[in-house]
């Protein structure tokens, strides 16, 4: 039986309140490009990621495309910044414009395509040499996709992948944007790993990292 109708009206001041004791929570920024050959499947793992979607005739991109995630992690709320680069070759030159600045890089291949493994690699030689305008500390991540089909069409061992991710130092994930496999756990992984400091004072669009103080504070004027 209900004691009265005050007892469930919600406290609107409960509910802006934080919890008590709660940690204060920082959201902080990442950019993060994804690189691959044409048709590996990054925009699908972009897709399955930011909206838990997967199109079976996704259209190979053009230039790039933008798009942005949130998520939790202990003690911070983590917004990635996504750069889902054209695999194709004819826009293999604008890649710079991607990656330059990027705190994390997931470098796709397809378990299915030999091609695409080697394309991978290559792809992480030439982010190691961007040591002057690039960032030399670029957290990157191999990704074999298409793990769905490697029962009957893997031809890139799991094996042989982790020992290069291994001599590399690469975070390494075999996944399927198809079935969602591993998909949220690469993200995760790469926001564990990044590290939670702004590596410069201006926040410029190549910043890698931009920290926001979302704690209560009493200080904390309202913006424009
Ligand atoms: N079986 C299977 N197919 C996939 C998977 N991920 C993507 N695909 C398919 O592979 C094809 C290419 O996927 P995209 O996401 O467009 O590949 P991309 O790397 O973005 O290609 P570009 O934009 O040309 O660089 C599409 O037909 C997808 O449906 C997967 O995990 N499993
Ligand atoms: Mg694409």
């Amino acid at each position: 039986m209900n004691s009265g109708n005050d007892s469930k009206k919600p406290n609107p001041h409960a509910l802006l309140s934080p919890p008590q004791n709660a940690a204060p929570k920082k959201s902080i920024q990442y950019k993060l490009v994804l690189l691959g050959e044409s048709a590996v499947g990054k925009s699908s793992l972009a897709l399955r990621f930011v909206k838990n979607q997967f199109v079976e005739y996704q259209e190979s991109t053009i230039g790039a495309a933008f798009l942005s995630k949130t998520i939790e992690i202990p003690n911070y709320s983590v917004k990635f910044e996504i750069w889902d680069t054209a695999g194709q070759e004819r826009y293999h030159s604008l890649a710079p414009m991607y990656y330059r600045g990027a705190a994390a890089a997931v470098v796709v291949y397809d378990v299915t395509d030999q091609k695409s493994f080697e394309k991978a690699k290559s792809w992480i030689a030439e982010l190691r040499k961007q040591t002057t305008n690039g960032n030399p500390n670029i957290l990157i991540a191999l990704v074999g996709n298409k793990v769905d089909l490697a029962q009957t069409g893997r031809v890139v061992e799991t094996e042989v992948a982790t020992k290069y991710a291994a001599d590399e130092k690469l975070l390494f994930f075999e996944a399927s944007a198809k079935v969602n496999h591993n998909v949220e756990a690469i993200f995760k992984m790469v926001a564990e790993k990044l590290p939670k400091t702004t590596p410069k004072s201006t926040l410029d669009a190549d910043t890698h990292s931009r920290i926001v103080d979302l704690s209560p504070s009493p200080m904390r004027q309202k913006c424009c």
